[in-house]
């Protein structure tokens, strides 16, 4: 650039033409303990709404029950409330207190 007589020079621009692929916010979705949804009832809702197999629902429901709440998976933000609604709509339903929660990780 020295040896040209000119006071200006060509910038290159400074925006990133090669776009960054952005992973999307993630949530994790938690089932909460209650004293009146019988354990088989949440191992269902283990099974059926965040599709684990049998000993791993049980282990699941036995962490919620002793611990208070527990970790049921983790999912963009349209499935993880998809998921909430699907567990109070089926706790309702079959007359249970069953409590769902989503946090963003
Ligand atoms: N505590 C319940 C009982 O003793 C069982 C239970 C487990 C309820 C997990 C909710 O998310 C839960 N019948």
């Amino acid at each position: 650039m020295a040896d040209f007589p000119f006071t200006e020079t060509v910038k290159e621009p400074k925006t990133r033409t090669k776009k960054k692929t952005k992973r999307p916010p993630l949530y994790r979705v938690y089932l909460l303990n209650d004293d009146y949804t019988t354990m088989d009832f949440v191992v269902f809702v283990l099974q059926e709404v965040f599709n684990k197999p049998y000993e791993e629902a049980v282990q699941i429901m036995l962490h919620v029950h002793r611990s208070g709440m527990g970790l049921c998976g983790v999912y963009t933000k349209e499935i993880a409330e998809t998921k909430v609604e699907t567990v109070h709509r089926l706790a309702r339903a079959n007359q249970f207190p069953l409590k769902c929660r989503m946090e963003r990780e």
